[in-house]
């Protein structure tokens, strides 16, 4: 498994390619959570039969899933970094804000039923959870009882948006629900930009 210091490592070289503007593409940059994913991959015991679901900011995911270090980069060169899919590693990722709440589902819902080995876990921002797709997987995934973890990485923003201000409450709506058995929740800073080195626009 990847260290710490390896991911910090790769996401610097990405931001030291990026700034060269030889990347033609969007990157996002994720520092600061490294020991929250890596503890949440060795706890879960996050396998070659499980599935993992990712969003726009998942290099450290592709790395921890167990892709080969050149592979993400190259994908990453080749301006595939908010949408990284590696099929023979059950790793799939979308830039699509909610994009993948109901597909993490629909697999865990597969797994259960063909009574496949394997469990899904979705790694996602504090704004994708707060969004009704979200609200909808989760709900089906708990009343079904799902092999399926969603996973919310809270950075306290969407691009430069305060989450907790928008919706009016200190705390995501799952805390202290029944929904929380299917969700890890940990709070982080992005030492990064929400997109590339915050140079130009974000979004
Ligand atoms: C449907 C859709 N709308 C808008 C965007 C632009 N967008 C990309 S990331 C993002 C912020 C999402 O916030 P959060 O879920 O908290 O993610 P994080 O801050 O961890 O990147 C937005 C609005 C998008 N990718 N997809």
């Amino acid at each position: 498994m990847p260290t710490k210091e390896d991911l910090q490592e790769f996401e610097k070289e990405i931001a030291d390619i990026f700034a060269t503007g030889a990347i033609h593409a969007p990157v996002h940059l994720r520092a600061g959570r490294e020991e929250q994913l890596i503890k949440i991959f060795a706890d879960n015991a996050i396998g070659p039969d499980d599935y993992v679901f990712g969003h726009w900011d998942s290099h450290e995911l592709a790395l921890l899933k167990g892709v080969p270090r050149d592979e993400v980069k190259q994908a990453v060169l080749d301006g595939k970094s908010i949408s990284l899919c590696f099929p023979e590693h059950k790793i799939f990722c979308s830039g699509i804000v909610g994009s993948l709440m109901g597909t993490a589902a629909g697999v865990a819902w597969g797994l259960k039923n063909q009574r496949k080995n394997g469990k899904v876990y979705i790694f996602c921002g504090d704004m994708s959870s707060e969004t009704g797709v979200f609200h909808e997987a989760v709900k089906y995934a708990v009343h079904f009882d799902l092999p399926v973890t969603y996973i919310v990485c809270d950075n306290g923003l969407s691009v430069m948006t305060d989450t907790r201000e928008t919706w009016g409450c200190p705390e995501p709506w799952f805390k202290d629900t029944k929904f929380a058995d299917k969700i890890i929740y940990f709070k982080y800073k992005n030492t990064y930009p929400h997109s590339g080195l915050g140079w130009k626009i974000k979004f």
